[in-house]
């Protein structure tokens, strides 16, 4: 069985520590501002140092004690229909995007709502080394270092009214940046949104890295949402807005396909998509017959399962 998120037991630590060392070089480089130790490939896109705070502290706490997937697979392996398709095209197309500077907007229901820059927004917010499980809605997994802050302690600061019940969240809308929203495949732009009680929960991550360097475009540079308990379509990547909402938001794949995407996408391994189980899941960067188990909710039940009480997830899926 998979160990639930946890403290790291001393004899998984080997392994681990070199993987740590190496990412401490790097974060070391990162907050001397030196663009050079970017991946060759995004040498196009703006200096790591505009996006100062890459200075963070590794919570184990909040951690899972698993290997996590080559950098090379999250970052080449991805969806981000904004730039296509297939999980290639958003590495080799997403340099269009340029994540700084960068406006973040609040709205709705809070005391204090506005248009920010992102820069402003992050000073002063100590960041978080968080390695969390990932599956993604077709079926398989990965294990990825983010860097981010809890989401919650954002949303506290806009002060939030008694009729914020909903969060909603939206994606730049750009075709010149994101070309793919010339074509109608989805709805653009891109919206996502979590039950305020799902936002204020301490796992749910806005994220700004990974593996301890700023985010690549193609992973939704420069902020994206995580909710390591749902699957991957939740988190939404390149968000430009945050709203408060009184009535529950839309998100784009139950706008899309409202009988195979729910609102809560809580994985489920005993709920199957409509045209594939979700019992098990390819292990990306383990070879093409890797699979494992899924775990009820992603292996964070201990956590979450009291905020889905009295649910029934079959309808609530
Ligand atoms: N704006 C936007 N956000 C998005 C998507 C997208 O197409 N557009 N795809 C989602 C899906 S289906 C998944 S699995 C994850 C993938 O994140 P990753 O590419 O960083 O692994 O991003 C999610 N966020
Ligand atoms: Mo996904």
């Amino acid at each position: 069985m998979m160990r639930m998120p946890g403290r790291i037991a001393p004899s998984e630590i080997t392994p681990r520590e070199l993987f740590m060392s190496r990412r401490a070089l790097l974060a070391g480089a990162l907050a001397g501002g030196a663009a050079a130790t970017l991946p060759e490939a995004r040498a196009d896109t703006a200096p790591a140092a505009q996006l100062e705070p890459l200075h963070y502290t590794l919570n184990r706490q909040d951690s899972v004690s698993l290997q996590p997937t080559p950098y090379e697979d999250i970052t080449g392996y991805n969806n981000f229909y904004e730039f296509g398709t297939d999980k290639s095209d958003p590495q080799a197309n997403a340099s269009t995007l340029r994540p700084r500077p960068w406006s973040l907007t609040i709205a709705g229901e809070a005391e204090i709502t506005g248009t920010y820059d992102l820069q402003d927004i992050l000073k002063g917010q100590p960041l978080e080394e968080r390695i969390y499980r990932f599956r993604c809605v077709e079926a398989w997994s990965m294990v990825i270092p983010w860097v981010g802050f809890e989401l919650g302690a954002l949303l506290r600061r806009f002060k939030p009214t008694s009729r914020a019940k909903y969060v909603e969240f939206t994606t730049l809308y750009d075709p010149a940046q994101m070309p793919g929203e010339r074509y109608s495949i989805l709805p653009w732009p891109y919206v996502e949104g979590l039950r305020m009680d799902e936002a204020m929960h301490p796992l749910t991550l806005l994220v700004v890295g990974l593996y301890g360097r700023v985010l690549p475009n193609q992973d939704g540079a420069p902020l994206r949402l995580i909710v390591p308990w749902k699957y991957g379509f939740k988190g939404i990547k390149s968000i430009v807005q945050i709203r408060f909402t009184e009535r529950q938001p839309r998100n784009t794949w139950n706008i899309a396909a409202p009988d195979e995407y729910g609102f809560y996408a809580n994985v489920n391994p005993s709920v199957p998509h409509p045209r594939w189980s979700q019992a098990t899941e390819r292990v990306i960067g383990g070879g093409w017959f890797a699979r494992q188990p899924t775990l009820m909710f992603n292996g964070y039940a201990s956590e979450v399962a009291d905020l889905y009480r009295g649910m029934d997830l079959r309808r609530d899926f």
